[in-house]
């Protein structure tokens, strides 16, 4: 069994993403990163960096249980695992336009998308230089994923892989992020097509009655963003 410390955020979606892609039996333990879970020690003990998701899969590659922290490695722990969605050795060349996809994911799409959404809706104060900056480099990435996707049908080229599972949740708040959509057609093609895919629909279900609606109460705008976040451990 593998067990999926995980809330439904961009992040977790990738990886429900992919366990529904590849058929996997999993079990979900949420992590309510709005009331504190990601500090407990029992779940720093398996992602030290406080964050979700991670995973605990009972059946390591030794046969015994093993803990991944880190969506991108997660990805690929569960790619390998499974044979799916990434080429293996026989194949090195396609095998690292997949992982340099889900780098640009990990490095690039989702750390100033998700800034992004920080200085655009959570920032108290509304500060234009930082409004800009992470807007004006959003749009840079989607042009980069345009183009890209004007040249190959999927990310890493001619087949879905983790890749696109990494990306694709990232891309739902595109209106949110001051993104167009209109004005790209080659990633709305993609975009649309992922989304159709029942697998896609699947892992987005996972803990969505756990969505926040509506502003973010105080209490998780502490754990997130005030003295919580930053004691050490
Ligand atoms: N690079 C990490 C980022 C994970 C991440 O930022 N998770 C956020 C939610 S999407 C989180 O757990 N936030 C809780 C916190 O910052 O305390 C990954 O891809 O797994």
């Amino acid at each position: 069994m593998i067990h999926v410390h995980t809330w439904p955020t961009p992040n977790g979606h990738k990886v429900h993403i992919m366990l529904e892609e590849a058929g996997l039996d999993y079990e979900i333990h949420p992590v309510n990163i709005g009331e504190g879970d990601q500090f407990k020690p029992e779940f720093l003990a398996i992602s030290p960096n406080n964050k979700m998701p991670a995973i605990v899969d009972d059946d390591g590659p030794d046969g015994q249980p093993i803990s991944v922290f880190e969506s991108g490695a997660i990805l690929i722990y569960l790619a390998e695992k499974t044979g799916q969605f990434m080429p293996g050795e026989d194949d090195p060349r396609g095998r690292m336009r997949v992982l340099e996809w889900l780098m640009f994911q990990m490095g690039g799409v989702g750390p100033m998308l998700g800034q992004n959404h920080h200085f655009r809706a959570y920032a108290p104060e509304k500060i234009p230089y930082a409004i800009d900056r992470y807007t004006n480099e959003a749009r840079r990435l989607y042009g980069v994923l345009d183009r890209r996707l004007g040249e190959v049908p999927y990310l890493a080229g001619a087949a879905y892989s983790i890749a696109d599972m990494a990306t694709f949740p990232w891309l739902r708040g595109y209106g949110r992020q001051g993104v167009a959509m209109e004005e790209l057609p080659n990633v709305k093609r993609w975009f649309d097509e992922i989304g159709e895919r029942p697998a896609v629909q699947r892992g987005l279900e996972v803990l969505a009655d756990q969505r926040r609606e509506g502003p973010m109460s105080d209490k998780a705008r502490e754990m997130m963003f005030g003295a919580t976040q930053y004691q050490s451990r």
